[in-house]
């Protein structure tokens, strides 16, 4: 570790004003983003070093020994012990120390330490769902402390999926039917891009989150309030809330009735509302109410819609808290309520604009009624 690091400070590094972020690299954000860069660097500068060399060489040579009239060719060496030993002794040596760099970084990628912080992770199509130890479960937000080592443990519910997260230069395949973890610790405070780079279907280009990194204390208010801002949502604005929940949703429902992997939620909205029933898959029918909903949402594989691939929506059961199911029935029932921008995504406020819209003012609550 140490070494490395100080010859990955003082190496190359970038007069950015985000530390770490260079020409060829995103900003650094976890302790073993140096130890990456360093060994990308010094492969890079060795492989241009040599690069320039071999073709400047080559030049002068196809220069100065190119064929000339009246200049006969001369019988060369056919062998030359110090010059061998030197082009074998000297990539010897360069190799020797590219795998000992990268083999050091490389079990430090995969040894987490013990006192980490687990976060269970879940690949989906086309979203990642981030599972606390304390309960807060989320979509495409990964909370995090700064300065203490955090470990993904992270399986897959449909195909491979892979997490990558540039600033902290740290990747892993995300893989169905075995789990594959993934450790960091970040090192300064602040949002990082988290993407899937592993192509994964249709959706794969939404499949991007982002990481929160937040000082100790203020990790624990992030994680309780991941927790219980829903639960103290008035049922007036439930629906709103549920607008905070449709990300999961996205890659496969539209709200203005473009068609997707599944139906749009404007459609459901429709059939909900006018008391009308579904064509099933198996020929049966039914009818679109609030039980249809919960269980189409918590387990879809009862039956599918048909015109629908059976087995595409993903299960929610267990992913869902009651209070967030309701807020997702809410917001389809209510979708002629939401404001949609033009790309059909609806206005998402956050908990604080929710809870300031009910409560205090009598003309919600009575609206409701
Ligand atoms: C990977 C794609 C996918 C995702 C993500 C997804 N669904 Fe679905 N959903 C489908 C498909 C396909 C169907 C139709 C087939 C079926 O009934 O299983 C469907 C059907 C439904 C239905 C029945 C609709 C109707 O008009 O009859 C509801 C309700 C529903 N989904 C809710 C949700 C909610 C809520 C979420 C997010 C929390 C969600 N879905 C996320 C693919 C998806
Ligand atoms: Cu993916």
């Amino acid at each position: 570790m140490s070494v490395l690091d100080t010859i990955s400070i003082s190496s190359l590094a970038a007069a950015d004003a985000l530390p770490g972020r260079g020409f060829w690299m995103p900003e650094r954000a976890s302790t073993v983003a140096g130890d990456v860069d360093f060994a990308f660097n010094l492969i890079t500068w060795i492989s241009v070093f040599f690069f320039v060399l071999i073709v400047a060489v080559m030049a002068i040579f196809i220069v100065k020994y190119r064929r000339t009239n009246g200049r006969e060719a001369e019988q060369t060496v056919t062998h030359h012990t110090a010059l061998e030993l030197t082009w074998t002794i000297i990539p010897l040596i360069l190799v020797i120390i590219i795998f000992y760099v990268g083999m050091v970084g490389y079990l430090d990628l995969r040894t987490s330490p013990v006192d980490a912080y687990e976060v269970r992770v879940t690949g989906q199509k086309w979203f990642w769902t981030f599972e606390h130890p304390s309960g807060c479960i989320e979509v495409d937000v990964l909370r995090v402390p700064v300065n203490r080592p955090v470990r993904l443990v992270m399986g897959s519910d449909d195909v491979i999926h892979s997490l990558f997260i540039p600033a902290f230069r740290v990747k892993q395949d995300v893989v169905p039917g075995r789990y594959t973890t993934l450790w960091f610790e970040a090192t300064r405070t602040g949002t990082f891009d988290l993407f899937c780079t592993e192509y994964c279907g249709t959706g794969h280009a939404q499949m991007v989150g982002h990481v929160i990194v937040y000082d100790e204390d203020e990790f624990d208010d992030a994680l309780r309030e991941c927790r219980e801002w829903i639960e103290d949502i008035d049922d007036a604005q439930l629906h709103l809330a549920g607008a905070n929940l449709f990300n999961r949703c996205q890659a496969c429902h539209s709200l203005d009735g473009s068609p997707g992997i599944g139906p749009s939620f404007l459609e459901t909205h429709e059939y909900f509302h006018d008391r009308r029933e579904r064509d099933m898959i198996d020929g049966t029918r039914a009818l679109v109410d609030e039980n249809y909903l919960r269980q189409s949402i918590l387990n879809p594989r009862w039956n599918t819609v048909a015109g629908y691939q059976p087995g595409q929506m993903p299960v929610f059961q267990g992913q869902l808290s009651e209070r967030q199911l309701r807020s997702l029935i809410e917001f389809i029932k209510r979708l002629d309520e939401i404001e949609l921008d033009d790309r059909g995504r609806p206005q998402v406020l956050s908990p604080d604009q929710i809870r300031e819209l009910g409560g205090d003012s009598p003309n919600d609550a009575g609206a409701e009624q």
